[in-house]
């Protein structure tokens, strides 16, 4: 059980095969995508009719469900529930509204003021997968910043269950969120209809939200097929715990365990400053993991996880840095010595008393984040995706003849002669 390594002993190019991940074997997937979404393209709601018999085995008679429908289907929460929703609702809420800044305008010369302002993407569609467990925390954490950021519309599809309905839960979020509707579409047939539209589903601008390889493979077919963007390449969920003398190896163990439940291809990965600390953390995964409900797909994604066994919390952290986590982990006492060199990592939790689990699901922050270390280059979902940010400019009489001249030389530079004109006409009156 997890499999330990030490980081001195390694090669560059043991190093570099122990941070990767994501090794994309899915071309027959794409095959099968691209029949879908050609099917989906051609024959819109049938082809989703279909796929609801085909692929969620139930046979639904209508492609959504209304305001009316969920708020009864909501009725089955039980009232603690309910508050714990609300609680995640309003922390989360209250993060992402933080992020709405307006931004000041700027006269880089006398008479010539730039600015920038937002404006929400109009049409925005969220997947909010079924699947071995279904995440309506999920659902808030796209739907929240959507609204803050003031999405005209907001699509929301989600594969139907058994009874062709969404759960209590997933219900109980689109009246917290009020949303019109939930459609009852599921994998690639969904980001399909929501990118090319249906007779009953809106085509967006941009599409949200994690899924299965299929729903992933068809974000990133629509994504250079139609002009219809996407948040972020997604892969399987991931953490990275760094631990010292000062970590708790059952909290740990419950941290790897938190991740290696959500999937068999999870990965959980620590790095520790002793091996005594990897060996009493699995002493812990030991004593945990049998016990856990979940415990089948959690062996799995511990399989092909690992420990790594550093010198110090900078050696720690150099590898994180490699790895680039979804998740990173700090847990020690002395977590305020590194984080100033984190520089690849999706979201962070510092310290003994920050389990990864709070920002799955309600301290405030976003849990869609940059996975197969993608942090390297992305962030993860905040109000910032579901806006754009258009620049402004305005120049005055005294603007335009600071600034011509210049604009006039540049424009000879590369011999665009309609671009001087366009200054001249104006300066020379
Ligand atoms: N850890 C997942 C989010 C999640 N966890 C949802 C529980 N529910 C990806 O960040
Ligand atoms: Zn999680």
């Amino acid at each position: 059980m997890l499999k330990t390594y030490k980081y001195a002993d390694l090669t560059t190019a043991e190093l570099n095969t122990l941070v990767q991940r994501n090794v994309d074997a899915a071309n027959e997937i794409r095959t099968v995508v691209e029949t879908i979404i050609d099917t989906v393209q051609q024959q819109g709601d049938r082809a989703l009719f279909d796929f609801a018999q085909r692929f969620d085995q139930v046979q639904i008679d209508k492609l959504y469900l209304n305001k009316a429908e969920l708020a009864q289907i909501a009725t089955a929460l039980l009232p603690e529930q309910k508050t714990a929703l609300e609680v995640a609702y309003k922390n989360i809420w209250k993060f992402h509204e933080s992020q709405l800044k307006t931004e000041d305008k700027v006269e880089t010369m006398p008479g010539v003021t730039c600015w920038r302002e937002l404006r929400p993407i109009e049409k925005v569609g969220l997947y909010i997968p079924g699947g071995t467990a279904v995440l309506p925390s999920t659902f808030l954490m796209l739907g929240i910043p959507a609204r803050i950021a003031g999405c005209k519309e907001i699509v929301v599809c989600s594969p139907p269950g058994k009874n062709g309905k969404v759960n209590a839960f997933i219900a109980y979020v689109a009246q917290l969120l009020d949303v019109d509707r939930i459609c009852l579409v599921g994998g690639a047939q969904a980001i399909a209809a929501m990118a090319y539209g249906t007779e009953s589903i809106t085509k967006v601008d941009k599409i949200f939200g994690p899924g299965n390889q299929f729903v992933t493979k068809a974000k990133t077919i629509i994504q250079s097929t139609t002009i219809t963007a996407i948040d972020m390449p997604a892969g399987p969920s991931e953490v990275l715990v760094i631990a010292d003398e000062t970590a708790n190896p059952a909290y740990i163990a419950a941290d790897l365990l938190a991740q290696a439940e959500h999937g068999i291809d999870s990965q959980a990965v620590l790095v520790a400053t002793s091996a005594t600390l990897v060996e009493q953390t699995i002493f812990q995964l030991q004593k945990q993991l049998p016990v856990l409900p979940r415990a089948e797909i959690a062996a799995k994604a511990i399989e092909h996880s690992y420990a790594v066994v550093v010198n110090s919390l900078d050696e720690a952290m150099q590898f994180s840095n490699q790895y680039a986590p979804e998740h990173l982990i700090l847990a020690t006492e002395n977590w305020q010595q590194i984080t100033g060199s984190i520089i690849n990592a999706g979201s962070v939790f510092l310290g003994n008393q920050t389990p990864e689990s709070v920002g799955d699901y309600a301290s405030g922050t976003n849990h869609t984040l940059p996975t197969s270390a993608y942090a390297k280059a992305y962030s993860g979902v905040s109000v910032d995706s579901f806006v754009k940010k258009i620049t402004f400019q305005h120049l005055t009489k005294e603007g335009i003849q600071n600034i011509g001249p210049h604009v006039e030389i540049l424009a000879d530079l590369e011999g665009l002669h309609a671009h001087r004109n366009a200054v001249s006409v104006r300066t020379q009156q």
